[in-house]
């Protein structure tokens, strides 16, 4: 064996803890499959149980620690109960994110076969798009305070930060994503007649690209019409680049009008793979229904097959994700209630394990 790659795990809370043992099962069918070495080093930091016993959600060294691996493989974070959400994300996934300049957050969403979307008439391969959100700046700048705490005056007010470097990179590596497909189509997310000074500047930095790249058709809409459009004509899309906040949401509605929420991955990217990139579901820990065995683990397990990709196992990425498209078109009993089955989440991951070629 020549190849082998050392990943974090780090399950998280809520669902995360369910979903991931069926993402690494999969990883581990593919690295049996096409002949690589996987080192696994789970974590449980990044959760609420690791915040209950040590008042912080990372240990001290985590940067060095995650630092000498391959890739992150996330689960999610937040559990209100114990943990305030914005204690939890800022002292885990956005200090990943952050500290490790994974700025381009890309996120496929596609209507698979086998999955009903609740958009009218809509089959396989009428949504087929990418949200590229940018990740490390934006609206989540955490610049900001509170005045004349408790009384009559209290005010509080956070800051949206827009860099040049920011901006550019992450609308040059959707021009370039853009660029790979065959529409060769990019839509800007924007909030230019509302919001003054930092989205005109978007506009602006989207406007200067947009001359480098002749060969991409380039339009831009408010942020209110694009989730109508979204809703309305999905099919418009198939590169759309959206500010931290923007594509935050954008990403949650695209994989709804797509069937779930359940089944979409994404990959936070560090290009310049000075830093381990982080691959995780865009769901988050969903309290509502952890403990209960029947979150949909394929999200988690298409976050497997970007890693690979990322890796360079491309192979083994693409037989990933062929197993679960497999899988969802066929028999619909084994799916989780989300997409109409009475499977549950460990079921499911072995049935798409076992779909991966041996
Ligand atoms: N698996 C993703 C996750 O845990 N998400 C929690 C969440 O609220 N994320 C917000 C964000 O991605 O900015």
């Amino acid at each position: 064996m020549t190849r082998s790659y050392r990943i974090a795990v780090i399950p998280g809370d809520g669902i995360g803890k369910e979903v991931v043992p069926e993402g690494v099962r999969a990883l581990r069918a593919a690295a049996d499959a096409f002949g690589f070495g996987l080192d696994l080093v789970e974590y449980g930091f990044a959760s609420a149980e690791y915040w209950t016993e040590h008042g912080r959600m990372l240990p001290e060294d985590w940067f060095d620690e995650l630092s000498g691996h391959d890739a992150l493989f996330l689960g999610a974070v937040g559990w209100p109960e114990t943990v305030p959400d914005h204690v939890s994300l800022w002292g885990s996934l956005l200090q990943f994110r952050r500290r490790f300049d994974q700025y381009a957050n890309v996120r496929p969403v596609r209507l698979m076969p086998g999955v009903t979307s609740p958009l009218a008439g809509r089959g396989p391969g009428d949504i087929d798009f990418y949200v590229v959100r940018e990740n490390t700046e934006g609206e989540y700048s955490s610049i900001g305070g509170r005045i004349f705490e408790g009384t009559d005056r209290e005010a509080v007010v956070q800051e949206t930060v827009m860099t040049r470097t920011g901006v550019d990179r992450i609308l040059r590596y959707a021009f370039e994503l853009a660029r790979t497909r065959d529409r060769r189509r990019l839509t800007s997310a924007t909030k230019s007649n509302g919001i003054s000074q930092t989205m005109p500047y978007w506009d602006e930095r989207v406007a200067r690209m947009a001359a480098e790249y002749p060969d991409v058709a380039v339009d831009q809409y408010h942020i209110d019409i694009l989730t109508a459009h979204f809703v309305l004509n999905p099919d418009r899309f198939d590169v759309v680049v959206a500010s931290n906040l923007f594509g935050d949401i954008l990403s949650d509605l695209g994989p709804a009008c797509a069937g779930t929420i359940g089944i979409a991955p994404s990959a936070n990217i560090n290009p310049e793979r000075r830093h381990p990139s982080l691959f995780e579901p865009v769901h988050g820990s969903a309290p509502d229904i952890a403990g209960r065995g029947i979150a949909n683990p394929i999200g988690q397990i298409w976050s497997a097959s970007m890693m690979l990709d990322h890796l360079g196992e491309r192979e083994a990425a693409a037989a990933v994700l062929r197993a679960i498209e497999d899988v969802l078109a066929g028999e619909r009993a084994e799916l989780t209630p989300d997409l109409g089955g009475k499977g549950g989440t460990a079921s499911l991951g072995r049935t798409i394990a076992e779909a991966i070629p041996a």
